[in-house]
């Protein structure tokens, strides 16, 4: 089950990143947030043809940078011959409309880009609503009534649940969006009665998108779950048996990838999938160990968990892909700091005697 991710690259956007780095945000943290904007971007079809950041003291209301960097934003475009502008910040509607005009090329903000993406690769009826639910819902806190319409129409997105025009405009958003949720909710109440009927203990792979939680999947289970190096690979989550080494049997589940400014409405939306880690007896909390900012990382994690309500769940930290030499020369420091933690390579399957060892142990 391939994502269509690469069969719209034809449709090829050409994208101008732009980042504002604030006053108190750090150079290295706005680095790092910029070379993955290129990977969303990248992820969702579009070519990234350059990128501008400007350091402001603090954002400007009508275009959030400064009159003076829209005539080098345009320049910009221009060169790159982009016809459409990504925004690493938030924007107000009234920005994102400012924006447009001044511009002349579609804007967009980090947001939209990572709904997009959702929009794009959500494969289950249940995935599907959630991703137009948080779609609709961003759409009406953000955009002016007038554009509401054409947002989610054209170009990147374009295949997305989410951009059924003649629904939208022939059905008031509010009212597609209490339907929506309706349904949504009845496929809640029945994935929570599975999940009561389902024999436990139940362990919740988590982690932040791209640190490996499906092939540590496929490594415990052979669930054949879809593993990719583009971000947000997996939004329809697998649950699968495992072994432990005591004999016991334990079920567990992949989760939708987090990342730093994942939308609220987003996560809301996924709360039925995330609610699985709620409930689980145990994390297994991945990361990529080779990433230069598996810190940062951790960070977006714990506090998505605290924010769906799941830091109170044991967890196991393991360190992934111990395999790549970035990795190995970070793990002394990392497992200083991660006492408890277990250095795997969950695509080579090393490490995992240990993780199933621990697992039978703390469950
Ligand atoms: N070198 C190395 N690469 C790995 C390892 N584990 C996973 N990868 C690679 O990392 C990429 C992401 O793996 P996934 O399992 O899709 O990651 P994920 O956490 O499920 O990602 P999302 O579903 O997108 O959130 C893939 O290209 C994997 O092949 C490992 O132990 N070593
Ligand atoms: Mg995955």
């Amino acid at each position: 089950m391939r994502a269509p991710a690469e069969s719209v690259a034809a449709a090829s956007e050409r994208a101008l990143l732009v980042q504002v780095v604030l006053a108190g945000h750090s150079k290295e943290v706005a680095a790092d947030s910029l070379e993955e904007l290129e990977r969303l971007a990248d992820t969702a079809g579009a070519i990234v043809g350059g990128s501008i950041t400007q350091r402001r003291d603090r954002p400007t209301a009508a275009f959030l940078v400064g009159e003076g960097k829209l005539a080098d934003i345009q320049l910009a475009c221009r060169r790159a011959r982009a016809n459409l502008v990504i925004f690493d910040n938030d924007l107000s509607a009234v920005q994102v409309n400012n924006l447009d005009l001044a511009l002349g090329v579609k804007v967009i903000d980090r947001t939209e880009l990572i709904l997009q993406i959702f929009a794009r690769r959500a494969q289950s009826a249940a995935a599907q609503i959630q991703v137009e639910l948080a779609q609709l819902q961003y759409l009406v806190s953000r955009i002016p009534i007038s554009r509401r319409q054409q947002r989610f129409q054209g170009g990147i997105g374009m295949r997305g649940p989410g951009e059924s025009p003649l629904q939208l405009r022939n059905e008031p958003m509010r009212r597609r969006i209490r339907f929506l949720a309706r349904k949504l909710q009845a496929i809640q109440n029945r994935e929570r009665r599975e999940r009561e009927g389902r024999p436990r203990p139940m362990v919740c792979l988590v982690g932040y998108t791209n640190a490996g939680k499906s092939t540590m999947l496929n490594a415990l289970t052979s669930a054949g779950a879809f593993v990719d190096d583009r971000l947000f690979a997996t939004l329809d989550t697998k649950t699968r048996r495992v072994r432990l080494p005591d004999g016991r049997g334990a079920m567990l589940t992949d989760t939708v990838g987090f990342i730093r400014h994942l939308p609220h409405g987003l996560v809301a939306s996924f709360r039925s999938t995330l609610d699985v880690a709620v409930e689980a007896d145990l994390l297994l909390t991945v990361a990529d160990a080779s990433h230069a900012h598996v810190r940062d990382q951790l960070d977006v994690v714990h506090d998505t968990l605290r924010e769906i309500g799941a830091d109170r769940v044991p967890s196991l930290l393991l360190l992934n892909k111990a395999d790549l030499p970035a990795a190995a020369a970070a793990m002394p420091e990392l497992l200083r700091s991660f006492p408890g933690a277990l250095p795997v390579a969950a695509a080579r399957r090393e490490g995992l005697d240990n993780v199933l060892a621990l697992m039978a142990r703390m469950l």
